[in-house]
C-alpha cells in the first residue's frame, strides 16, 4: 500500500500515544472516549510510574484490551521523552500514522476522526485552537494571552504560517518520525512540541491544521511550569536567530 491514502480511505494502522503522569480519575474516562470514537485504532499509554498507580489502571485495561498497550517508565523525565520512547515503539510495531494525545480530556477523542481525515493530504496535521473553526474551553485570560503570543512569537520568529505550533493534538505520518533524528531533541513541555514542528517543517514535510475545540483538564493537576515557559522563548530565539543567518549566508554566496 503507498503511504498517501485516498480521503475515503482510513490510514491503515494508527497508534494513539498518551503519556501520563498522575492521571488516575482522566485515564479510563479518555480510553473510554476514544475507543468509543475511533475503534480501529490501537493506543499506547507511557506512564513515568506515577505515584497515584495510574500505570496500574493501564495494566489493567491492557489486559482486557488488545488494542492497549502500556510502557512504563522508572522515573518522571517529561513530557518529551514519554512521546519520543512512544514513538519508537510505534515505529518498530510498523504503525502507519502516529497520534499524539494528553490523558487529561483536553483533547477531545471525538474530534480525531477530523485528524485522521486530515493527515490523508498532510505529513503532520496539527489539531489546532487558533485556526478558524478552533476554540479553547474554560482558560483564564491570562493563559489564553500567554498562549497566543507564544505562538505569535514562533510564527515571527521561526517565519513559519502555523497558527498553533505550540498545540499538542497532532498526527504524524510514520515517514516523519522516521526520518527526524529524534535522539536529538531534547526539549521538555510545549517547547517539545514546537522543536519537533519547527523540525518538521525544516525537513520539507507538509502541516495541516484542523480546528478543535480545547478543553482545559477538568480533573487533576497540570505538570506546567514557569521554566517549560522561558525554555521555549529561549531556544525559538535561537532558531529563529540561526534561521537569519543561513538567510544572510545564502545571500552573500550567491
Ligand atoms: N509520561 C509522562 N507524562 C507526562 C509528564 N508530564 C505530563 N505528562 C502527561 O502529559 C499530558 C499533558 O500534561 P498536562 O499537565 O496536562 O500539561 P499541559 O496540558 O501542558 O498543561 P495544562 O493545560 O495545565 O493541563 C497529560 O496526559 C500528563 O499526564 C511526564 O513527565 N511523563
Ligand atoms: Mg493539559
Amino acid at each position: 500500500m503507498s503511504s498517501r491514502q485516498t480521503p475515503q480511505e482510513p490510514p491503515e494502522r494508527v497508534l494513539v500515544i498518551i503519556p501520563t503522569y498522575n492521571e488516575l480519575e482522566n485515564l479510563p474516562l479518555i480510553l473510554d472516549r476514544l475507543l468509543a470514537s475511533v475503534p480501529s485504532v490501537d493506543v499506547l499509554v507511557v506512564d513515568d510510574s506515577s505515584p497515584d498507580g495510574t500505570g496500574d489502571i493501564a495494566d489493567q485495561r491492557a489486559a482486557a484490551d488488545d488494542r492497549i498497550n502500556v510502557l512504563h517508565r522508572r522515573a518522571k523525565n517529561g513530557l518529551g521523552a514519554a512521546y519520543i520512547e512512544g514513538f519508537r515503539w510505534g515505529l518498530a510495531a510498523g504503525y502507519d500514522v502516529l497520534v499524539e494525545m494528553d490523558a487529561d480530556g483536553s483533547h477531545a477523542p471525538e474530534q480525531l476522526p477530523r485528524l485522521l481525515g486530515a493527515i490523508a493530504h498532510a505529513d503532520l496535521v496539527i489539531g489546532s485552537r487558533y485556526v478558524p473553526g478552533g476554540q479553547v474551553v474554560n482558560w483564564p485570560k491570562r493563559r489564553e494571552i500567554l498562549s497566543k503570543g507564544g505562538n505569535l512569537y514562533c510564527r515571527l520568529a521561526l517565519g513559519i504560517a502555523v497558527r498553533d505550533i505550540t498545540a499538542g493534538y497532532r498526527a504524524y505520518r510514520a515517514a516523519v518520525l522516521q526520518k527526524l533524528d529524534l535522539d536529538a531533541i531534547e526539549s521538555h513541555g510545549y517547547c517539545f512540541q514546537v522543536d519537533l514542528g519547527w523540525r518538521t517543517i525544516q525537513a520539507g514535510f507538509t502541516v495541516a491544521e484542523v480546528p478543535i475545540t480545547f478543553t482545559e483538564r477538568l480533573i487533576g493537576v497540570s505538570k506546567m511550569s514557569g521554566n517549560i515557559v522561558q525554555e521555549a522563548l529561549l531556544k525559538v530565539t535561537v532558531w529563529g536567530m540561526r534561521r537569519r543567518v543561513q538567510q544572510v549566508s545564502k545571500l552573500f554566496k550567491r
